[in-house]
């Protein structure tokens, strides 16, 4: 199972639908798409990821349906991305088996410790810096605070790949990824871009540079 290195994700925007803004990141490039809908009832939120999956589609994306672990599974997409206040991993893959990519939300060192236990296939750790698209926010890691996390979890043999997310810039990806994350999980740094098609093409540059340790 191939984990991108840029995780795109989506977001409610008054001025261009879900389905439009995967679009634009994938004629950027993104072969990775995570839908975050937040706030459209069940039925519109399922039409949403219907017409996001056929643009995934288009562009042989995958496409990763934040939260919720039934629409996942009714429209077939490639896999569930899970917050604290979500179901649990362990539940999520009871229903959607083995193939499904479920992915996790992270912190701590616990939450590492425990995602990893739960086998999902990747996480998400941060946030990195502030950032106003997501509402409560855990507290703000820093470039210190991923490096040392990220030693603890080679020392512990916790090898998953993991994903830097919150506020991150084109301009940290070197960083990021010298500290030993995996890739980055963006959103409004794309989706408020005057060119967001650009902007994700300058992050795909960035993340198939050189600095990429394993
Ligand atoms: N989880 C932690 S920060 C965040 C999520 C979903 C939002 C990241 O968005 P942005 O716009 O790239 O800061
Ligand atoms: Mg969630």
């Amino acid at each position: 199972m191939k984990i991108s290195k840029l995780h795109y994700i989506t977001q409610d925007l008054a001025h261009i639908p879900h389905w439009e803004q995967a679009r634009l990141a994938c004629e950027g490039g993104a072969d990775w798409v995570q839908l975050r809908v937040k706030n459209q009832d069940l039925d519109t939120w399922k039409q949403t990821a219907l017409k996001t999956q056929a643009i995934c589609k288009t562009f042989g994306a995958t496409l990763i349906i934040n939260d919720n672990v039934q629409i996942a599974k009714e429209i077939q997409a490639d896999g569930v991305h899970l917050g604290k206040t979500d179901a649990s991993p362990i539940e999520a893959r009871a229903i959607l088996g083995e193939n499904f990519i479920i992915g996790g939300t992270s912190n701590t060192f616990e939450d590492l410790a425990f995602l990893h236990e739960a086998k999902v296939n990747y996480i998400g750790l941060g946030p990195f810096r502030f950032t106003k698209t997501k509402q409560n926010l855990s507290p703000i890691l820093g470039l210190e605070k991923y490096q040392s996390l990220l030693a603890k979890c080679k020392i512990a043999g916790l090898n998953l790949p993991i994903v830097g997310i919150g506020g991150v810039l084109l301009s940290d990806v070197e960083n990021l990824l010298l500290a030993g994350l995996h890739g980055i999980a963006v959103s409004s740094v794309i989706n408020l871009a005057e060119k967001p098609s650009e902007v994700t093409s300058d992050f795909m540059k960035a993340l198939n540079e050189k600095y990429h340790v394993e």
